[in-house]
C-alpha cells in the first residue's frame, strides 16, 4: 500500500470510535480528511461534528455533515486527528497545518483522543519535525529570542495567518525527551498562544497504518 491507502486505511478504521447519536470531534490534515470522507458514509448514525479547522469545517459540510460551535456543545465523545510525529507514549507533535490550538482545544474537550497516522509518523524521540508554535503577531520577535534560550532554531512560517489570525514559528533542532516540561516552559512565554507538543493531553488510541495492516496502540 502506498502512503494515501495507509491514510485511508486509518481514516476508516477510526470509525468504529464514533458512537451512534454523538457529537465527534473532526481534526485537520490529509489523514482527517479520510476520516471525514468515512464519516459522509455514516452520517446518519451521528448527530454532527465539531471541527478544528475551516478547511475541514468545509469538507463536513460538503458531505452534508451538521457543524456544531464547539460553545453549543457539552461533551465531546471522542475526538480523531492526525499528527506530524508520534512516540510510543503517545506523545504528539502537531501543527504542521497551522491548526494547533483549535485542535488542542478540541482535544481538551473529548473524552478520547483517537490519533489516526501512517507508520512514518512513529518516532522514538520528538523534535526531527520542527514544532510549530502559534504566536500573538506582535510578539513574533521576542517569542523567538526566548525558544532560542529553551534551545531551539526557530524559523518564522512566511505567508501563514492561522485561523486565529496569528502567526506560526516552526522550532528546528529539538530533542524532545521530556515532552510535559516543554510544553509548560514554551507555553510560559508571554505572546504564546500554544505550542504543538500535545503531551499533557497525549493520544489515547494510536491507529497506525502499516504494511501489515493497521495497528492499534494504546
Ligand atoms: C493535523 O494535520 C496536524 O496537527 C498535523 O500537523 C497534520 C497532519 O497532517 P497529515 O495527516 O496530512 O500528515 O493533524
Amino acid at each position: 500500500m502506498n502512503q494515501n491507502e495507509l491514510k485511508e486505511a486509518v481514516g476508516r478504521a477510526a470509525i468504529q470510535y464514533v458512537p451512534d447519536d454523538c457529537i465527534v470531534g473532526v481534526g485537520t490534515g490529509s489523514t482527517a480528511n479520510y476520516f471525514i470522507d468515512a464519516l459522509g458514509e455514516i452520517k446518519g448514525r451521528i448527530q454532527g461534528a465539531v471541527s478544528s479547522s475551516v478547511a475541514s469545517i468545509e469538507r463536513l459540510k460538503k458531505h452534508g455533515i451538521p457543524v456544531y460551535d464547539l460553545n453549543a456543545v457539552d461533551r465531546i465523545p471522542v475526538y480523531v486527528d492526525g499528527a506530524d510525529e508520534i512516540n510510543r507514549q503517545l506523545q504528539m507533535i502537531k501543527g504542521g497545518g497551522a491548526a494547533l490550538t483549535r485542535e488542542k482545544i478540541v482535544a481538551a474537550v473529548a473524552d478520547q483522543f483517537v490519533c489516526i497516522c501512517d507508520e512514518s509518523k512513529l518516532v522514538d524521540v520528538l523534535g526531527k519535525f520542527p514544532l510549530p508554535v502559534e504566536v500573538i503577531p506582535m510578539a513574533r520577535s521576542y517569542v523567538a529570542r526566548e525558544l532560542v534560550k529553551l534551545g531551539g532554531h526557530p524559523v518564522y512560517r512566511e505567508g501563514v495567518v492561522t485561523d486565529n489570525g496569528n502567526v506560526i514559528l516552526d522550532v528546528h533542532g529539538l530533542q524532545i525527551t521530556e515532552a510535559n516540561k516543554l510544553e509548560t516552559a514554551i507555553n510560559e512565554i508571554v505572546g504564546v498562544v500554544t505550542n504543538g507538543i500535545f503531551a499533557h493531553r497525549r493520544a489515547d488510541v494510536l491507529l497506525l497504518g502499516t504494511a501489515d495492516g493497521v495497528k492499534t496502540f494504546k
